[in-house]
């Protein structure tokens, strides 16, 4: 076994003891190497870090020798490096065999964990029920910081930062609040959700709903919030008051084969949860409890939530819809009557229908849609979506009422993000991916042209924007330790301020999470 060079996040022993042994010729070896090359990411015992979980029942869609080309050449859209430059074959063989094996004990998290994780340090209702500032509160901006693992809070007026406070290891996915805009919930890679305060700027309860979590969603009345686990295998409901432990829903196929959740949104036209999975071809939709009044979501969706809620399933029961293949990324139109979505290893995309659960449209979708960044927009009296790819240097551009593709953009490499608000006349995509990951570009929403490409700091990646409330000015990422979030005016396209973050990945703007903005995600 050669290994050329270790990373500098090993723990350098191990690297040693490695340099000194040669080619892993048992798992003994194998699990040192893991040790030394990949716990620092995926756990020490592969239950997942800022990387998934390693373990045979989350390898099931990747086959060995897919598994020893991912540690090869790395994979794409994710924060895994390569190592064909460190490891030789027989190493990256023997390592990739290795993970296949059962762990010496199977990894389990149980109501009973859940329980005993949950701590209650203010709970709901006693704290007061006014803002401690005097921002908009519907214009704040939520600043996720994964340099050093903190958020800031924005007054998205003024731009002054109202507070800053340390948040669980390793955040990912977006924020989400409660309709009045009051509380906020945070979910860790490693399963942790946290109730925020933003009113009296203090946790209010924090839970653990598994060991290695995708996302949460909260229902559009705030009274329930639902995580998405990669390991275990399951859907985790809670009331979201104080985060009580209401329902666990082991996730399986009806012939007991477990799968990972992909992500779990709310769609508040339906009343729902929609989760996608990614072992198991099927979308799964449940139904919260109504409302006794008829409640009026928000922003576009002006549907009282009866008239939309089409099936009969009952509350917090599994409607089962069978897809025609895993779906890893997904998104929705406007009404949530369309779920659009595509495999990772997929050629395209697809558009289920989820009244009837009919597949009706294909969509020309090659090199990995990031349908989770999608955003709409009207377009000559038609509704259009745009998505970057993350593996392909393309927007693309599709008419959300027969499907087709309107415009594919080429732009200067694989984007993450694209944003924008239904008061600007730009949408926004970043450049994450290749040598010029420094830039952004603006779109024209009229002209579907490139109408400028800003570098805002070259040399370090700019990505992710959001817009204030009312559309007129954003905030865009340079995505560094020793980072910033930049103010930029929409319309001028000029800088206006930079606020020092260490690594900020997402901002989240109250206003336009809480309407549903078309612009950005949900
Ligand atoms: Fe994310 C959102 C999946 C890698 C930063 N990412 C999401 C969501 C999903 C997802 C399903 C939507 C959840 C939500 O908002 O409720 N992300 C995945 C992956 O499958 C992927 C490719 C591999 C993985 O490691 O899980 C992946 N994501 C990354 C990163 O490497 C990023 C750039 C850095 C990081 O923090 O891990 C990253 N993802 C983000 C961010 C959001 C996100 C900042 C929220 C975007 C938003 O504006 O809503």
């Amino acid at each position: 076994m050669r290994i050329a060079r270790h990373r500098p996040c090993l723990p350098t022993l191990v690297a040693t003891v490695l340099l000194a042994v040669g080619a892993p010729a048992d798992a003994e070896e194998a699990a040192a190497l893991y040790q030394a090359e990949c716990a620092a990411c995926h756990g020490e015992a592969r239950l997942g870090g800022i990387g998934p979980a390693l373990l045979p029942g989350n390898l099931s869609r990747l086959t060995p020798e897919a598994a020893e080309a991912v540690i090869r050449d790395g994979r794409a859209a994710s924060q895994m490096p390569a190592f064909g430059e460190t490891l030789d074959d027989a190493a990256i063989a023997s390592l990739a065999e290795w993970l296949y094996r059962p762990p010496a004990v199977e990894p389990r998290w149980t109501p009973q964990d859940i329980l005993a994780s949950q701590v209650v340090a203010h709970p709901d209702g006693s704290l007061p029920d006014a803002p401690a500032f005097a921002a908009d509160p519907l214009n704040l901006f939520i600043v996720v910081e994964t340099g050093d693992h903190h958020a800031s809070l924005l007054d998205g007026d003024t731009f002054e930062r109202i507070h800053r406070f340390e948040t669980r290891y390793a955040l990912h996915g977006g924020p989400k609040y409660t309709p009045d805009g009051r509380y906020v919930f945070f979910g860790s890679r490693d399963g942790w959700i946290t109730k925020y305060d933003l009113y009296n700027l203090e946790v209010v309860a924090e839970v653990r709903a598994g060991i290695n979590m995708r996302n949460i969603a909260v229902s559009a009345d705030g009274r329930y919030v639902m995580a998405a686990n990669y390991l275990p295998h399951s859907l985790v409901l809670f009331d979201a008051h104080n985060l009580d432990l209401m329902k666990v829903y082991p996730v399986a196929s009806t012939a007991g084969q477990g799968s990972r959740v992909s992500a779990v949104y709310a769609a508040p036209p339906r009343g729902s949860f929609i989760a996608a999975l990614k072992d198991i071809e099927e979308v799964w939709e449940i139904p919260w409890p109504l409302p006794a009044e008829p409640v009026v979501a928000t922003g576009h969706m002006a549907t009282p939530l009866e008239t939309q809620r089409g099936h009969d399933t009952p509350n917090f029961q599994v409607r089962r819809i069978p897809v025609p293949d895993y779906l890893d990324d997904f998104f929705f139109d406007p009404a949530y009557r369309h779920l659009i979505g595509a495999s990772r290893g997929g050629r395209g995309g697809m558009v289920i229908d989820l009244e009837s659960g009919d597949k009706v449209a294909d969509l020309p979708l090659e090199g990995m849609p990031h349908l989770g960044s999608g955003i709409t927009w009207e377009h000559q009296g038609r509704r259009v979506m745009a998505i970057p790819h993350l593996a392909r240097a393309a927007v693309s551009i599709i008419d959300m009422q027969d499907w087709s593709l309107v415009k594919t953009l080429e732009t200067d490499g694989p984007g993450f993000f694209m944003r924008s608000h239904a008061n600007s006349p730009h949408a926004w995509v970043d450049v994450f991916f290749g040598p010029h990951r420094d830039r952004v570009h603006v779109i024209d929403k009229a002209s579907l042209e490139i109408v400028a490409t800003l570098t805002p700091e070259p040399g370090k990646t700019a990505a992710h924007v959001e817009f204030d409330r009312h559309g007129e000015r954003l905030l865009l990422s340079i995505w560094d330790e020793a980072g910033a979030v930049i103010v930029y005016d929409g319309d001028t396209l000029e800088a206006l301020e930079r606020i020092p973050m260490s690594k900020p990945s997402g901002k989240y703007n109250v206003w336009n999470k809480t309407r549903y903005e078309e612009g950005t995600s949900h």
